[in-house]
């Protein structure tokens, strides 16, 4: 139901990949809380069900209904954002080598670098919002390159259709976080990218009450991979995480209309007040890549960073708003702010962190659904103490 493609997106996130419960007719997906199924005959599972590892079904209809809203084929769910990421990466073997976008999430970076690394793989930063440093990091055992766009913090945009040309061009895959965008504003790979991930702890679920991932695919053969590395390496979501986020997944396209004229509204009052340069969301005529941004999203997003200029500034305004809380963490209803350099990307060498300007004076709002009015307001007397 729902998952027909001639649905528009906000009827499929209520409905795809769902259908009353076929015993009872109840009309949200039951939580099915089991660890194992019951096996009339050796070898011979009912309808296919064997372990809850491998499969479950309320974990099933969040693949199905992800899936639809991205515009792919597969979801394939894990435990968290950064377990999706992990097993992406997993594909591959020691030898091969990774390009990733510089300035994405610093558990990501922490990942690639101080994990994966090790194991034998090889990874390259670059600011992939320039094609030709992109085209350059490929080398001839490029396997695979990981862009994330709008970047966390710093909310610099990639041209997805022109990185999609150069990595296949190169034999490579594409894979794009799109956890701050959310299917709603872009979907990555309508543009060309092979798979596209999410922490789904952010706006997909949007209550701020579950960690999770999800990678969604139309290739056959990485939704394969995908599949038996969840299995294999078993870091699943539980079936109460998998239905809270699909339940939150009903209302995603309501949520964001507001997130994204929140978030519009708070980079301009901050451009206001700090001046333009040192605001930075996509959706200001002053953002380096907003032309860009108006082809490849519909809407900017919640997410908006603002330079204060010091650390000391940083500081008392993270401490002085009483509607934006401080803590990790974004894509919820309600408003958070973070400090970058000392939270999300603490794992990231300092040199590097100054390179892509996520400076110690650097504050991110994670701009909630609340009246827009109240978190000006707020803003406004945090900026005053
Ligand atoms: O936290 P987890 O569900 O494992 O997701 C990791 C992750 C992946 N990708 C992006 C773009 C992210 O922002 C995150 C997590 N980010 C935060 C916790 C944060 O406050 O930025």
């Amino acid at each position: 139901m729902g998952n027909d493609s001639k649905h528009r997106f906000g009827t499929r996130a209520i409905h795809a990949g769902q259908h009353p419960d076929a015993s009872t007719g109840a009309i949200m997906p039951p939580i099915y809380q089991t660890s194992t199924y019951v096996q009339p005959k050796l070898g011979e599972p009912l309808h296919g069900y064997e372990y809850a590892r491998v499969q479950n079904p309320t974990r099933e209809a969040l693949e199905r209904n992800v899936a639809a809203l991205e515009s792919g084929t597969h979801g394939i769910a894990f435990a968290s954002g950064m377990a999706a990421i992990e097993a992406f990466v997993k594909r591959r073997s020691a030898g091969d080598h990774v390009v990733y976008e510089e300035n994405v999430y610093g558990g990501t970076h922490r990942l690639f670098v101080m994990v994966l690394q090790r194991l034998g793989l090889a990874f390259t930063s670059v600011d992939s919002s320039d094609p030709d440093a992109l085209r350059a990091a490929i080398r001839p055992n490029t396997r695979l390159v990981h862009i994330e766009t709008p970047t966390n913090p710093m909310m610099k945009v990639t041209d997805l259709a022109a990185s999609a040309e150069i990595v296949r061009a190169a034999g490579a895959t594409l894979i794009v976080d799109n956890t701050f965008a959310s299917p709603f504003n872009q979907r990555p790979l309508e543009l060309g990218a092979h798979a596209v991930v999410h922490s789904s702890t952010k706006y997909l679920n949007g209550h701020s009450d579950v960690i999770g991932g999800i990678i969604v695919t139309s290739d056959d053969t990485i939704a394969a991979e995908l599949r038996f590395l969840q299995k294999a390496a078993g870091a699943v979501p539980g079936p109460f995480d998998a239905w809270l986020v699909l339940r939150g997944l009903k209302t995603l396209h309501v949520r964001k209309e507001r997130h994204n004229a929140n978030g519009q509204r708070v980079a301009e009052f901050l451009a206001e007040r700090f001046g333009p340069e040192r605001v930075f969301y996509p959706g200001l005529p002053t953002h380096p890549q907003h032309q860009l941004a108006r082809r490849q999203m519909r809407g900017f997003t919640g997410m908006v960073s603002v330079d204060t200029g010091s650390l000391q500034r940083a500081s008392r305004l993270v401490q002085a708003t009483r509607l934006f809380s401080l803590a990790e963490s974004l894509g919820g209803v309600e408003s958070l702010v973070g400090h970058p350099a000392i939270m999300t990307h603490a794992a990231v060498p300092k040199e590097m962190r100054d390179r892509m300007g996520v400076t110690e004076g650097l504050v991110r709002f994670s701009v909630g659904s609340e009246d827009v009015e109240d978190l000006l307001a707020d803003l406004e007397q945090a900026l005053e103490a």
